[in-house]
This record gives C-alpha cells, structure tokens and sequence, in this order.
C-alpha cells in the first residue's frame, strides 16, 4: 500500500519531544485500512507460531503479560513489507537524528483478555549493542483504553542510569517502580492509527488486560545503520546476538541478512520500497 512509502509529516515539536522525554506519541501514523490489512496477516501468524499452551493462572509474571512472537518478517511477505516500510523507518531515523536505521527484529506482543501487566524494564538490557541509538514503534491494531493495557512510560527516564541492569520480573516491577516513584508517568490510552517510539533506556510497563478482547500490539524495533555488536553483558545479550544479528562480528557495523536498511537518507531512492 502507498501509504507506507509515504513520508509522516513528522514536526520539530514531536522529534524535540522524543529527545527530551525519551519517547513520543504519534497521532495518525497508520491508516485503519493498512492495520485491518496488515494486521489480519499479523494475527493469523501469532495463532499460528504460538506455542503458549498454558492457562494464564498458572504462568510466570513475564508468561502472564503477553503472547510473544518474534520476527514475523521472517515468515510472510506481507509482514515483510510492513516492517521494512520506509514511512516507519523514516520516522525512527529522524527521531534518532541519524541517516539511516534497519531492523533489529520485531515482535507481536497479543496481551489476553484477562493477561497481566507488563513489568518495568528498559529494552536496551536485552541487546548486545554498543550504543544507545535504538528506538521501538509500538503499534496497536486497534485503540487501547486504559483497561486494556496501553504502554506507559516513565517521563525523561532514558537518561536515568540506575537500575538497567534489570530483566522483566516481579523484580524490575518492584525496584524500578521504587526508583521511578517521584518522576511524571505517561499513562493515556492508544487511538486507533496512533504509534508511539520509545527510546531503549527508557523504562515503561503497561497494565493488565481487563477487558474480554485480545490488546493486538506489533512492535518494530530499530538501530541506527551503523550500529555495531558489543560484548554482551549478560546471558540474555549472548541470545540475542545469536539469534538477530548471526554472524556479525564483535566491535563492526552490523551488516546481516536479518538486519537490512529500511531507510536511509543518503540512498533514499535505492531503498525506498
Ligand atoms: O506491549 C507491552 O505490554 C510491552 C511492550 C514493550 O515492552 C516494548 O515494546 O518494548
């Protein structure tokens, strides 16, 4: 669809905000007709890769908050296009402020009807990445009230340093959520078409699901082009190098099959999709 080719009229205020916040929303990124299109291929995908089995009750706090399938891209041409789009890239990259971004992988995060919250955590512990030029586009495939479990963000906590050290658990929820007790929340619900990027320092969670409907969420994670592989400094680290960037080499610009540009202002015409 044309539309994900088109550029977002992205404003000075809203890339001014990203930097000083550590995330923004965006309003209108995504037409109801490219999330009905490319979100009917997103879900067919999550039904069938799922390999979660158990009752909600008897899962892990991490098992509760989602059903979580990674790098859709991978199996469909449909999702390919969508992920790889250049209006999204575009606009990760101008928030960024660097020339070009590819993808590092995504994911669909389904939260049940009736699954848990979401626990505090900054994404950047899990990546193996040398610096903090990464930024997640959490995309709803329909509006979000508070009840369903909208991401939330802590306000300007990219720049906080203690706690990064922390994987989602009951654990990151108790400590971060102490550490981030006096600083502004954004709680708010999604509308439909609205998209928000967030920064991989900065710490967000989301509420349970109350509701009786599936909260359908595709997220696309990107790095800077450019971006090269540090020593991994925890297990989690190690899997993720294996598994979204294989074969690049520590200390160089990753470059893989797995990682292609999805925008790039110097090569503009020759990625443009
Ligand atoms: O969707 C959620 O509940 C959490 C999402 C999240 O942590 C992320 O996209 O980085």
């Amino acid at each position: 669809m044309d539309e994900l080719k088109d550029e977002y009229p992205l404003a000075e205020e809203q890339i001014a905000c990203y930097r000083r916040d550590g995330f923004v929303r965006l309003p209108n990124v995504l037409s109801p007709a490219v999330l009905e299109v490319y979100g009917a291929e997103f879900t067919r995908l999550v039904q069938a890769l799922n390999r979660q089995t158990l009752p909600i009750a008897e899962r892990n706090t991490y098992g509760k908050a989602f059903l979580q399938i990674t790098n859709l891209w991978e199996h469909s041409e449909i999702v390919k296009e969508f992920v790889l789009c250049r209006r999204l890239g575009k606009i990760a990259a101008e928030l960024m402020g660097v020339d070009g971004v590819r993808i590092y992988h995504d994911q669909a995060l389904y939260k049940e009807p009736g699954g848990g919250f979401t626990p505090w955590h900054a994404d950047q512990f899990y990546w193996p990445l040398a610096n903090d030029n990464t930024v997640t586009a959490w995309i709803p495939l329909q509006p979000v009230p508070l009840e369903m479990g909208p991401l939330s963000f802590c306000v300007g906590s990219h720049k906080l340093l203690k706690n990064r050290d922390m994987a989602i658990s009951d654990e990151s929820e108790e400590r971060i959520g102490r550490t981030l007790n006096d600083y502004a929340k954004d709680v708010k619900p999604f509308a439909l078409g609205e998209v928000s990027f967030h920064s991989g320092w900065t710490f967000h969670r989301a509420g349970p699901n109350g509701t009786g409907r599936m909260r359908a969420v595709m997220t696309i994670i990107y790095m800077e082009d450019g971006m090269r592989v540090a020593a991994p400094k925890n297990g989690n680290q190690q899997v993720d190098w294996d598994r979204w960037l294989p074969g690049a080499q520590l200390g160089e610009a990753i470059d893989t099959p797995l990682n292609p540009v999805c925008y790039s202002r110097r090569h503009a015409s020759e990625v443009s999709k």
